[in-house]
């Protein structure tokens, strides 16, 4: 395996654009722009063997909380940060034995609770084509988790180990990477107490994106092969991306400076490293929100969760009409855009109206390309908004599917299509070119210089966007991309289609587990008879939506309403949480109509 180092901005700033050359290690420098959390450190060959004594001898450090049951999310264990030891330990093992199963092949670990709030962390495993881990491997990770004890521990990993016929005497190689989070260092201890008690090697990957992580995750398993994804360093993402956007851009006349809110997080300064990449003549932004070092300032009151929830500016943003803006997450794997209307009128550009203009523009190269026998479908969820979905079927023309909620679901859908564009409304997602179709890419010839200049346009593009995961980062330079081409502004390419009216309100329950869904999360099974009273609310509002699920990620239920005003969509989404919190457990504060 590779070793993996920091790449120093101040070290990029100086060095000419020249792609895909490694840059000089220099692992001691710090980041500028950041407090270093850690020492960078180098691929650690561990040559032990896998015993259980060992395991049980490390395990006694990390004990599980009695009378807690631990449930893998939408996107892996997320809870309060001080109830992870035992968890970060166990997922640690997990990783290895999947590692072992799967020949030694490179499993990702990112510490991380993405849009929640600080206090809170969490773990997200990723499989070797950097996509999320395979599902049934869900319930082996839940198992090991709630493993009461020592000896519950061992069972459980026998009974993975036989069930699976692994050899635990395969070699086995972890990539982890962490976010900002203060809590992110006790747990990178325990996952490596884990992964050493295994006798695994292992990479620390350093403060990363989670999307950079699960890019590394790929590069590093398929490099050498025809199927090579890039160069498995920070550098090599940088470049890649770097590379396909001036591309892309090249001759078309540069937009506007972007603002662009980092959360207080990991994006910003990866942005920042991003920009010095790819060149402020080529692209500019504002970022803003990008106090990482400044406690319970992680997501608060910014970010695109606030700003998609809330449907707000940040407070004390200078966002003004005219101006561009977006939002990341606390891990850069969601964005948002959104402006200034001239009458003040604050508008978003969310994760449905990305999947629109990608998809949009993606079938315009592809035929343009002449490579039309490439066909675009698009992945949504529940909370994609009506009219977006209107918008795709009958205006685009582009099948539509509607998956349950989280990038897991909706990456395996997106698989099915030759070019699957999957978005959730939340910000979250990117686009999947099939085997076929990047070979079709690859190989086609233009007959017409047009042709010519899409076919190279449209190779970029597999490069632009990551493959692997929702990627902040690369997800606005393919918005900036498509812009740039269109030369449009914010409200252009608003102009698609209205929005319906909608509203996401949080339910706090006293067990959000009774909460069971059916139909891609749109109907409700359990609790028995609650889902006919939200028909019998909805039925009352002119084009009315509502559905409810459980977060996977916070301990809440999420309660989604749209209606044809606005007024009726606050009034549906307010009388459904209401319904929720008297009929299933509400706890502390009913609902508040704001
Ligand atoms: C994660 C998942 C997303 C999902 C989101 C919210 O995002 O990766 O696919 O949409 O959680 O899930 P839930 O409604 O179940 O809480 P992130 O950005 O928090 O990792």
């Amino acid at each position: 395996m590779s070793d993996i180092t920091h790449q120093s901005p101040e070290m990029a700033a100086r060095r000419p654009f020249t792609p895909f050359t490694k840059p000089s290690p220099d692992p001691f420098r710090p980041l500028p722009h950041i407090p270093l959390l850690y020492p960078p450190s180098r691929t650690i060959q561990i040559m032990s063997a896998f015993t259980f004594e060992n395991i049980v001898t490390a395990s006694a450090l990390h004990p599980k909380p009695q009378n807690i049951q631990f449930t893998y999310g939408t996107a892996g264990f997320r809870m309060k940060a001080s109830l992870l030891d035992s968890i970060m330990f166990r997922v640690g093992l997990i990783a290895v034995l999947r590692s072992k199963k799967l020949d030694g092949s490179v499993i990702g670990v990112m510490i991380t609770a993405s849009h929640n709030p600080e206090e809170d962390n969490g773990v997200k495993l990723v499989d070797p084509r950097g996509e999320m881990l395979e599902q049934s491997w869900e319930v082996y990770a839940t198992s090991l988790a709630n493993a009461p004890n020592d000896d519950a521990l061992v069972e459980t990993l026998e009974r993975i180990i036989a069930q699976n016929k692994i050899d635990v005497n395969k070699p086995s190689n972890i990539l982890y990477a962490y976010d900002t989070r203060p809590s992110g260092p006790a747990l990178v201890a325990s996952l490596e107490d884990a992964i050493k008690a295994a006798g695994s090697s292992y990479t620390n990957f350093g403060l990363k994106t989670t999307p950079q992580l699960h890019y590394g995750v790929r590069c590093l398993n398929t490099q050498g092969t025809n199927d090579a994804y890039g160069e498995p360093t920070e550098i090599g993402y940088y470049n890649k991306l770097a590379t396909a956007f001036r591309q892309i851009v090249s001759d078309k006349q540069r937009l506007s400076p972007l603002y662009v809110d980092c959360a207080n997080g990991v994006g910003a300064p990866k942005l920042r490293e991003l920009i010095e990449v790819i060149g402020e003549d080529i692209i500019s932004v504002n970022i803003v929100n990008d106090k990482i070092g400044v406690e319970g300032a992680l997501n608060h009151n910014c970010g695109a969760d606030y700003v998609k929830t809330g449907q707000r500016l940040p407070p004390g943003s200078t966002v003004t009409s005219g101006d561009r803006a977006a939002s990341f997450d606390g891990d850069a794997d969601r964005l948002v855009y959104y402006y200034v209307d001239t009458d003040g009128t604050f508008r978003l550009l969310d994760g449905d109206k990305i999947a629109g203009l990608s998809a949009m523009f993606i079938m315009d190269l592809v035929q343009a390309a002449g490579v039309d026998s490439i066909k675009v479908g698009v992945v949504q969820t529940a909370y994609a908004n009506g009219n977006s979905t209107t918008y795709l079927t009958k205006v685009l023309k582009v099948p539509v599917s509607c998956v349950s909620t989280g990038v897991k679901h909706l990456h395996h859908e997106a698989e099915k299509y030759d070019v699957g564009v999957y978005f959730e409304a939340n910000g979250h997602g990117t686009v999947l070119f099939s085997a076929e179709a990047l070979q079709t890419i690859r190989t086609a010839k233009g007959r017409t210089p047009a042709q010519t200049t899409a076919i190279a346009q449209l190779r970029a593009l597999t490069d632009l966007i990551n493959q692997t995961v929702g990627d902040a980062l690369s997800d606005m330079l393919l918005v900036e991309a498509i812009l740039t081409h269109r030369q449009w502004s914010l409200k252009e390419w608003d102009q698609a289609y209205t929005d319906l009216p909608n509203r996401l309100v949080k339910v706090v329950v006293a067990n959000r587990h009774i909460f069971k869904t059916t139909n891609a999360e749109r109907q409700l099974v359990e609790p028995a008879g609650l889902q006919a009273d939200i028909d019998a609310l909805v039925a009352k509002y002119t084009s009315g939506r509502s559905f409810v699920r459980a977060s996977g990620t916070e301990d809440a239920v999420r309660v989604y309403a749209e209606a044809a005003t606005r007024a009726e969509t606050d009034e549906l989404a307010f009388r459904v949480a209401e319904l929720v919190f008297d009929k299933a457990g509400g706890v502390g504060t009913r609902p508040a109509r704001v």
